[in-house]
C-alpha cells in the first residue's frame, strides 16, 4: 500500500520530505509504473530510470517557475504522476486518457511537447530567450538521453553556443542505451568521462569545491570557477560539453538522490549554462527491465511478476518479414546494405545485423545522415536499404529530396509503422509521407496489402534502378515465416480484388482487407462494389482507374493516410485531369486534425475507417452526401 504517493499532487508537496521518504516514493512510483504499464504497455524502462532523478529535480527545482523539458517524452511517467497525474495514470495511452508522450493540451507542466529525439535543447534555448526577453526568471532545464544526443538536431542546438543559454541546465541521462545499445563518438566520449581513472581519483574533490559555491561569493565563484575549469581540461582534455560553452558537472550517480539533491541545490543557484552528467541504468528497480532493456524499451502488455508477454504473436510482423526478406536478398546480392537510425530491433534489422554485420550500419538517432549516408553508398554502385518508420522519415524529407531522388539514386527506403500507430498517437502516427513523399518526382511508393507482398515488393525494389519507397503498418502478416520465391510486382499495377459493377474501392495497403470487408457489406444491401489493391501509390495505375472510370463506375479511395495530399487526392488529380472529376469519386481516408492515442481498431472507427463506417460512408454519399469523408476526431 503506498504511504506518500497518495499525498502527492503537484511538485510542491515534494518540498520539504525527508530522504527516506522520497525514498520510498521513488519506490512507491516504481510500483505504479510497472503495475499500470504491465496492463497498457508503454515506454517502461527509460521511466523507471528517471525515477530519482525526477524526484530530486522536483524536489529542488520551483516547477513551473523553472521548467523542465524532456527530450523524446517517453521516460516520463514520474513525471505525469508527480505533476497531478497520478489518479488519471492508469488511463495511459488509452483512447480518451493521459498520452504516453509529453503534450502541453494535458498538462501545463508539460512544458514542450515532444515524442521526436533531439529537440529539447533547442526548446530549451528558445525559451531562454523569450524568458530573458520578457524579463522573466526561472531555470530552463532541458533532459536528454545519451541516445538522443546523438541526434543532428541537438548537436546543432549545442553548436550554437551556449551565449544565449544562461540561467539554463541540460541533464544529460546517460545509461549507454539508445533502444538497443548507444552506438557512435559521442558514446565513446562520455564513456571515458564516466570511466577515465584520473578522473575518478579528482572527482570527490571538485563535487567539494562545488559545494562551497552558494556561500563564497560571486568572487569565490569566479575563482573556482576557474579552479574547476583547469582541473576539468586537465581531467577531460577535450571534454567537449565545456568547449559548447556549458559548465560540466559530473558524472554523478543518478540513483543516488542524496548527491543528486544536493547536486542540484549547488546548482539551482548558478547562472551559468551548465551540462550535468547523470548516470542511470536503464530499467532500475524491475529486475526483468533490467536485465534486457532492449525488450523492456516499449512492451506491450505483460505479467508483472514473470515479466512475460501476456499477448504472445502468433505470426511474423512487418518489421521482421521486412528484416527476414532483406537477409534472403542480401544472400543473393552482395551490394545490398542495411542502415537504421537507432531502430534496429523495431525495424526488424536484427537478424541481418547478426548475418551481415559489415554490411550493416546504425547511424544513431540521426534519419537526415541515414538517408544521404544511402545515397552516397547508392552513387557508388550500392544497393542500400534505409529503415525508417514514417513518423521519423519526416526528419529526411529533404535527403530524400534533395540527395536520393534530384541524383535518381537507387536508395530503398523501408517505410515502417506507416498508418495509424495506435497507442503512441500523434507524435507516432505513420500517415504523413503518401502526402510528403508522393510529390517528389521519380519516386517510386508502394504499399502491400499483406506480408507476401511486401517480400515481392522489397524485391522488386531492390531490383530498381530508381528511389523507391515499400511503406508497410505496424503489426502481424498473415506469415509464420518467409520462403523465397517472392511473388513478381509489376510497376505501377494495381490488383483487382474483386469485380463491381456499380463502383470499385480503390483501397491503400491494409486498407484492402477493410474495403473487401465493407464491400461484402454493401453486397449485403444490394449494392455491387468490388475492390481494387491500390499497390501503387506512384506511378498510380491510371490506366485501370481510367478505364473503370470511363465505364461510369463510382471510384473510392480508401487509405489510412490524409485526405489533404494523400492517396486520395493522387486519385482525384488523375481524374481531374482526364476531365471525370468529383461526379465520380469518394475519398475516405483522416481527417485534417492530428489523430490522438488509442487501440488502431477505436481510432479508425472514430476516422470513419472501419468496414462498417466505410460501407455507411458509401451508402451515404450515393444518397447525395458530399465527395470526401473522414470523420473529425481529436
Ligand atoms: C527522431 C526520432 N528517431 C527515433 C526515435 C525512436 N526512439 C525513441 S526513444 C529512442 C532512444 C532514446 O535513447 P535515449 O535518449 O538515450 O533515452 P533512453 O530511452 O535511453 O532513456 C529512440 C531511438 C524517436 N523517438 N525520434
Amino acid at each position: 500500500m503506498a504511504e506518500h504517493l497518495p499525498r502527492i499532487d503537484s511538485p510542491d508537496d515534494l518540498k520539504g520530505l525527508s530522504l527516506e521518504e522520497l525514498t520510498s516514493l521513488a519506490r512507491e512510483i516504481r510500483e505504479e509504473i510497472i503495475r499500470v504499464v504491465s496492463r497498457t504497455g508503454g515506454h517502461l524502462a527509460s521511466s523507471l530510470g528517471v525515477v530519482d532523478l525526477t524526484l530530486a529535480m522536483y524536489s529542488v527545482f520551483d516547477l513551473p517557475r523553472d521548467k523542465v523539458i524532456w527530450d523524446v517524452g517517453h521516460q516520463t511517467y514520474a513525471h505525469k504522476i508527480l505533476t497531478g497525474r497520478r489518479d488519471s495514470f492508469a488511463t495511459l495511452r488509452q483512447c480518451g486518457g493521459l498520452s504516453g508522450f509529453l503534450k502541453c493540451f494535458e498538462s501545463p507542466y508539460d512544458f514542450f511537447g515532444a515524442g521526436h529525439a533531439s529537440t529539447s535543447i533547442s526548446a530549451m534555448l528558445g525559451l531562454a530567450v523569450a524568458r530573458d526577453r520578457k524579463g522573466e526568471s526561472g531555470k530552463i532545464i532541458a533532459c536528454i538521453g545519451d541516445g538522443s544526443l546523438t541526434g543532428g538536431l541537438a548537436l546543432e542546438a549545442l553548436n550554437q553556443g551556449a551565449e544565449l543559454a544562461r540561467n539554463t541546465l541540460v541533464v544529460l541521462n546517460a545509461n549507454e542505451m539508445a533502444i538497443s545499445p548507444s552506438v557512435g563518438e559521442l558514446s565513446r566520449h562520455l564513456n571515458r568521462l564516466i570511466t577515465a581513472p584520473i578522473y575518478n581519483r579528482l572527482k570527490k574533490e571538485i563535487e567539494q569545491t562545488l559545494e562551497k559555491i552558494p556561500s563564497i561569493g560571486l568572487r569565490m565563484v569566479d575563482a573556482s570557477h576557474r579552479l574547476e575549469d583547469a582541473l576539468k581540461h586537465l581531467i577531460t582534455p577535450g571534454g567537449i560539453f565545456e568547449d559548447f560553452g556549458y559548465r560540466y558537472f559530473g558524472p554523478v550517480d543518478g540513483h543516488d538522490l542524496e548527491s543528486l539533491l544536493r547536486i542540484f541545490s549547488n546548482i539551482k543557484s548558478i547562472p551559468d549554462p551548465i551540462l550535468l552528467h547523470v548516470v542511470t541504468k536503464k530499467g532500475k528497480g524491475y529486475t526483468p527491465a533490467e536485465e534486457n532493456p532492449e525488450a523492456f524499451h516499449g512492451p506491450g502488455p505483460f505479467d508483472p511478476r514473470t515479466g512475460k508477454a501476456l499477448v504472445p504473436a502468433r505470426f511474423l510482423s512487418y518489421s521482421r518479414v521486412f528484416g527476414d526478406t532483406l537477409v534472403h536478398l542480401a544472400g543473393e546480392d552482395p551490394r545490398i546494405l542495411a542502415i537504421t537510425a537507432a531502430m534496429a530491433s523495431g525495424t526488424g534489422l536484427c537478424p541481418f545485423a547478426r548475418r551481415f554485420p559489415d554490411r550493416f550500419f546504425d547511424v544513431g538517432i540521426a534519419e537526415g545522415h541515414a538517408l544521404t549516408f544511402a545515397a552516397g553508398l547508392a552513387k557508388a554502385g550500392m544497393k542500400p536499404v534505409a529503415a525508417i518508420y514514417s513518423t521519423f522519415l519526416q526528419r529526411g524529407f529533404d535527403q530524400i529530396l534533395h540527395d536520393i531522388c534530384l541524383q535518381d539514386l537507387p536508395v530503398v527506403m523501408a517505410v515502417d509503422r506507416a498508418g495509424l500507430v495506435g497507442e503512441d498517437g500523434p507524435t507516432h502516427h505513420g500517415v504523413f509521407d503518401t502526402a510528403f513523399l508522393r510529390l517528389i518526382p521519380g519516386i517510386t511508393i508502394m504499399h502491400p496489402k499483406n506480408g507476401a507482398e511486401l517480400t515481392g515488393m522489397l524485391a522488386a525494389a531492390c531490383a530498381s534502378s530508381g528511389p523507391t519507397v515499400v511503406r508497410y503498418p505496424r503489426g502481424e502478416t498473415e506469415l509464420a515465416e518467409v520462403s523465397p520465391p517472392f511473388p513478381e510486382i509489376e510497376f505501377g499495377k494495381a490488383e483487382v480484388v474483386r469485380e463491381g459493377g456499380e463502383g470499385m474501392i480503390w483501397a491503400l495497403g491494409n486498407m484492402v482487407a477493410v474495403a473487401e470487408e465493407a464491400a461484402g457489406r454493401l453486397r449485403e444491401s444490394g449494392r455491387d462494389f468490388g475492390v481494387v489493391n491500390a499497390r501503387f501509390v506512384k506511378p498510380l495505375d491510371r490506366e485501370l482507374l481510367l478505364a473503370q472510370a470511363r465505364e461510369g463506375k463510382k471510384i473510392v479511395t480508401l487509405s489510412e493516410d490524409p485526405l489533404a495530399g494523400g492517396f486520395g487526392s493522387a486519385v482525384g488529380e488523375c481524374l481531374a485531369e482526364e476531365g471525370m472529376g468529383s461526379a465520380l469519386l469518394l475519398r475516405i481516408a483522416l481527417p485534417d486534425v492530428f489523430i490522438p492515442h488509442g487501440a488502431i481498431a477505436e481510432l479508425r472507427e472514430q476516422c470513419g475507417l472501419s468496414p462498417e463506417a466505410v460501407a455507411e460512408g458509401i451508402v451515404r454519399a450515393l444518397a447525395g452526401g458530399g465527395g470526401r469523408s473522414g470523420k473529425r476526431t481529436g
